[in-house]
């Protein structure tokens, strides 16, 4: 996407002057995204939804208009500034919601988070504040009216979907990558009896549904550069019902790793139990004491298998050639698959510590 395109693109957005300048972000591994400066000095988000993932674009915005007018009402009645604290949907020319050009990509365009920063990694102070953000994400929604929510990807927390998805990538083999694979997916399909634990959850009733952000990733939450509070959580992609153990388990792989999420030497990657420690504190005190005991007790299980089933999405990707995750070298999916499993691993290995500090926080 070159410079004159974006702009063109941008001249489809009721921003609030002419635009001088624009860039590409490269955090995220799903969305196109740039950020756009106008001559006033605001600046927006520019993104093209990757409607490979998305299949239903227009579900995936009537889901964020509803999920931040909600948002929106909430912060402004407890004197907030819902500018900086949800996400701000701006219009297109023709006053929908998004634009889609002559080649069939969607838009949509928001006001971008100012003074706050999205980060890569964050020490404990910093995580328990985003961990806080997370947690108060989900409160506020409690009472959000789920049945209203489209499901934007279908199963996407469902490991046991997952599953079978990642079986057949290796049965296709479509990339012709199995074979430099083999370690890996013998991991991988050893501990498929353990995939249906927050299914079987939600099935007997023990693990209830919520409505959850389910992409916590610390990179998804933007923290204030002077306090380093989280102000407002992002990417809403993907909020629906599911379990709590979606948002816990998937900020916990990444945001309490002791590595980045494609370190590719194993012997730095490992769980950080301080980290997690520091995590559950925050996301509890955000969350206000909405949890069941049975829900606080699974929080490990939960970190295992969002970290296991992230690893499987990954190596699968990579099987498939790498049609999902965005790449930046060849063998990117095969090191984050990797990466998770060990992880993983360590996570299992450190169970009765993580349950341990659990206990601390079961009155
Ligand atoms: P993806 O689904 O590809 O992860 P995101 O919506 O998370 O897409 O956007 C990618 C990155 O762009 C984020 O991690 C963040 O750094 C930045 N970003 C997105 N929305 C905003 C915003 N409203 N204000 C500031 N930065 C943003
Ligand atoms: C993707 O969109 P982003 O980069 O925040 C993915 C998550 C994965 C994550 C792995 C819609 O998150 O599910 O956990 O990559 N988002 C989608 O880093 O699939
Ligand atoms: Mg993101």
């Amino acid at each position: 996407m070159n410079e004159m395109q974006l702009r063109e693109i941008a001249a489809q957005f009721l921003f609030d002057s002419e635009v001088t300048e624009t860039s590409v972000c490269e955090t995220g591994h799903i969305n196109g995204t740039y950020f756009v400066t106008c001559a006033s000095g605001t600046r927006y988000i520019l993104q093209q939804i990757n409607t490979a993932v998305f299949k239903d674009p227009d579900a995936v915005m009537a889901n964020i208009i509803g999920v931040t007018e909600f948002l929106r009402e909430k912060i402004e009645s407890a004197g907030g500034d819902p500018l900086r604290e949800t996400l701000t949907v701006i219009a297109t020319v023709e006053g929908g919601v998004a634009y889609v050009d002559a080649e069939g990509r969607y838009w949509r365009a928001y006001l971008c988070i100012e003074g706050a920063t999205s980060h890569q990694s964050a020490d404990a102070e910093l995580f328990e504040k985003a961990a806080y953000a997370f947690g108060k994400f989900q409160r506020m929604l409690a009472d959000y009216p789920a049945d209203t929510l489209c499901e934007t990807i279908p199963n996407f927390h469902n490991t046991v979907s997952r599953m079978a998805d990642f079986k057949a990538a290796v049965a296709e083999n479509r990339a012709g990558r199995a074979a430099g694979a083999e370690k890996e997916v013998a991991f991988a399909l050893a501990a498929e009896d353990k995939c249906s634990f927050i299914m079987d959850g939600i099935a007997d009733g023990t693990l209830p549904l919520r409505v959850t952000h389910n992409d916590t990733k610390l990179n998804n939450v933007m923290l204030d550069n002077e306090t380093g509070e989280g102000i407002c959580v992002i990417d809403l992609d993907t909020v629906m019902p599911g379990s709590v153990l979606y948002d816990f388990g998937d900020a916990i792989r990444f945001g309490a790793s002791s590595a980045a999420e494609d370190e590719t030497d194993l012997d730095r990657v490992y769980l950080r139990t301080d980290l997690f420690d520091v995590f559950t504190r925050g996301f509890l005190a955000g969350l206000g004491g909405a949890l069941t005991e049975a829900e606080l007790r699974a929080l490990p299980m939960g970190a295992w298998m969002l970290t296991f089933e992230t690893g499987i999405r990954f190596l699968g990707d990579y099987l498939n050639g790498d049609v999902y995750f965005r790449i930046h070298y060849p063998t990117h999916n095969l090191d984050r698959a990797r990466n998770q499993f060990k992880l993983a691993a360590d996570i299992e290995a450190k169970m009765s510590e993580l349950n341990a500090i659990i206990e601390k926080y079961i009155h």
